[in-house]
């Protein structure tokens, strides 16, 4: 049912535009916080002038074009690449990104998972359980002698560093620009790159993906690593250069990898990541979708926008996230 809401003789509405994605629970999720809302599911979007309100995940490049009236587009996801990926999006349109605490709460539970399956042996145990062997051959090394490295600061990166710390780790933080948390050593800018990486035994990749991340983890990045580290993403496919990979683990250089994220997704059935016995592979769950928790503030932001306020988790559409 459209809403009965005119401005200059057009409808307002929004539009998801959402190809890869089942838009039902979405559209079901916005009607509960506003059963009125007009909602539009591409390619379904009715007359083009209506749309003011995209809501969108690896759109068609070039589509947001050809609403007139768009005034902003809200990420389905915490990243928006997918969205600054396509170079024709409307000139001073407004773009947000999705904030919650409980998908912080998974990135940080999927981090943790990660870096103690590593420093505890889990996979070496699996191996073992198959074998039905009893080996106790575990090298204990206390986690305050492991230092993990996390990249990217933000939203994630912050609340990951502050539980590994409260696990016994130590932790070390790289972002663009200076930080000082508590009990984190904070490292920024290309120039501390180096230092950074090279007391890291277990890196963490939580960067958003720009021109300047795109490729980062790369066989120099690896080299500068402590010997025998261990490598988790959990950002983008795209920060990943996979044969660097390969060939740092075949070289024993690197000791494995945690990976949830591809340049290719799905990842494809004759991947060599898929058999590899030092990667652990997951399908982009680390967060996943909650859209009945996130819904209320693309609503939220829908009705500022309306009212010319400030957007919830608006993105700097010059730094790129
Ligand atoms: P934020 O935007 O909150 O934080 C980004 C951090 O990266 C900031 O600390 C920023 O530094 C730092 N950074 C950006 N560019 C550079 C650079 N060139 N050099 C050094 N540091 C840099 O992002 P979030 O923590 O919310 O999310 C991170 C990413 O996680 C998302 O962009 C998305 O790609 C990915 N993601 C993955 C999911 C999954 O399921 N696997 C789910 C959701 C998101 P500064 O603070 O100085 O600006
Ligand atoms: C996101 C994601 O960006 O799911 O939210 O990757």
């Amino acid at each position: 049912m459209w809403r009965v809401e005119k401005k200059k003789g057009w409808m307002m509405a929004l539009v998801i535009v959402a190809p890869e994605l089942d838009p039902s629970p979405w559209t079901a999720a916005l009607q509960a916080v506003d059963p009125d809302l007009d909602i539009r599911v591409w390619p379904n979007h009715g007359d083009k002038r209506d749309i003011e309100f995209a809501i969108t995940w690896n759109h068609p490049a070039g589509e947001l074009l050809q609403y007139p009236n768009l005034r902003c587009i809200a990420s389905l996801g915490a990243g928006v690449d997918h969205l600054l990926r396509d170079r024709s999006l409307p000139k001073g349109i407004r773009v947000t990104r999705l904030v919650h605490p409980l998908q912080t709460l998974r990135m940080t539970q999927y981090v943790l998972m990660a870096v103690l399956n590593h420093h505890r042996s889990f996979e070496r145990y699996r191996e073992r359980q198959a074998e039905r062997r009893w080996s106790q051959e575990e090298i204990v090394t206390c986690s305050d002698e492991v230092n993990v490295g996390i990249m990217g600061l933000g939203n994630f990166g912050v609340d990951a560093a502050a539980k590994l710390t409260q696990i016994g780790f130590h932790v070390l933080g790289w972002s663009r620009t200076e930080k000082r948390i508590e009990r984190v050593q904070t490292f920024f800018g290309d120039d501390q790159l180096n230092a950074f990486l090279s007391q890291t035994d277990i890196l963490v990749c939580l960067l958003p993906l720009t021109p300047k991340t795109t490729d980062i983890l790369n066989r120099h990045t690896f080299e500068k690593l402590r010997p025998g580290a261990y490598v988790i993403n959990v950002a983008r496919g795209e920060h990943l250069v996979e044969e660097d990979l390969l060939d740092a683990l075949d070289r024993k250089h690197l000791s494995g990898a945690c990976l949830d994220v591809f340049r290719a997704e799905p990842l494809p059935p004759n991947h060599p990541f898929w058999h590899h016995p030092r990667i652990t592979v997951t399908p982009h769950i680390a967060v996943g979708d909650h859209p009945s928790l996130v819904a209320s503030q693309i609503v939220e932001n829908y009705q500022r926008m309306k009212a010319n306020k400030v957007l919830l988790n608006q993105v700097d559409l010059k730094k790129g996230y």
